[in-house]
């Protein structure tokens, strides 16, 4: 099998993406740590890695590859004959649409706002700032009812099958769902919330993001 080493700081969404899908797979992995918050993903060696310095990058056998989309359809196909993507074409067409509403509209509120000013600013001794936050909770809000409007729901977002997409949204509900402003942004999904109730409970999910 491939040697494979995912780069990338533990508590990262997109890190736990990724290794949550390795633990469907199955698969042996390194994980090298590489600080987002000390300035070690900005270092020129691991900028020589990701030159937008940010996490994951995998390594498959000395070849480098980044940002999670092809990060993790690149495992799917090579070790998991794709099991953790839909195989009928709407549904395919689904699982990107999810990824593309996370990546481009969700992650930049909910986790670089709102995560972010709820649960570290505090941590590291300083204060939220509320406008930040109320400026972020309706697009975040959309964001999730969007995906809300797209997704099965049960048992998991696409259907009968754990996949990527809801590799995707566990690690941002992890944080999500410690702050306040969860109540407000999935007060009209649902099904999601009763999608967060199972998949909570999944012991990889326990492994990888506990
Ligand atoms: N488009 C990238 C986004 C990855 C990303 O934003 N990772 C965050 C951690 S969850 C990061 O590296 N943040 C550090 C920074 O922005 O400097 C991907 O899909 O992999």
């Amino acid at each position: 099998m491939a040697k494979l080493t995912v780069y990338g700081t533990p508590i990262s969404t997109y890190v736990r993406t990724t290794r949550l899908l390795l633990e469907g797979i199955g698969a042996d992995y390194d994980l090298k740590s590489v600080d987002i918050f000390n300035g070690e993903s900005q270092s020129a060696e691991y900028l020589a890695k990701n030159p937008f310095g940010k996490v994951p990058t995998l390594e498959v056998d000395g070849t480098l590859l980044y940002e999670t989309n092809a990060i993790v359809e690149y495992l799917d196909a090579t070790l998991a004959d794709r099991k953790f993507s839909p195989s009928e074409p709407l549904a395919q067409a689904r699982m990107r649409q999810i990824i593309s509403i996370i990546d481009s509209y969700l992650y930049a509120n909910a986790i670089s706002t709102i995560v972010i000013q709820r649960l570290i600013v505090p941590n590291q001794g300083g204060k939220p700032d509320e406008a930040l936050i109320a400026n972020a909770v309706a697009p975040a809000k959309t964001a999730l009812e969007a995906i809300e409007s797209l997704t099965v729901g049960s048992p998991y977002l696409l259907g009968s099958d754990v996949g990527i997409a809801d590799f995707y949204l566990i690690p941002i509900f992890i944080y999500l769902s410690k702050t306040p402003e969860f109540e407000a942004v999935t007060a009209q999904t649902p099904k999601l919330r009763t999608w967060w109730d199972g998949v909570s409970q999944r012991p990889d999910v326990k492994k990888v993001c506990g």
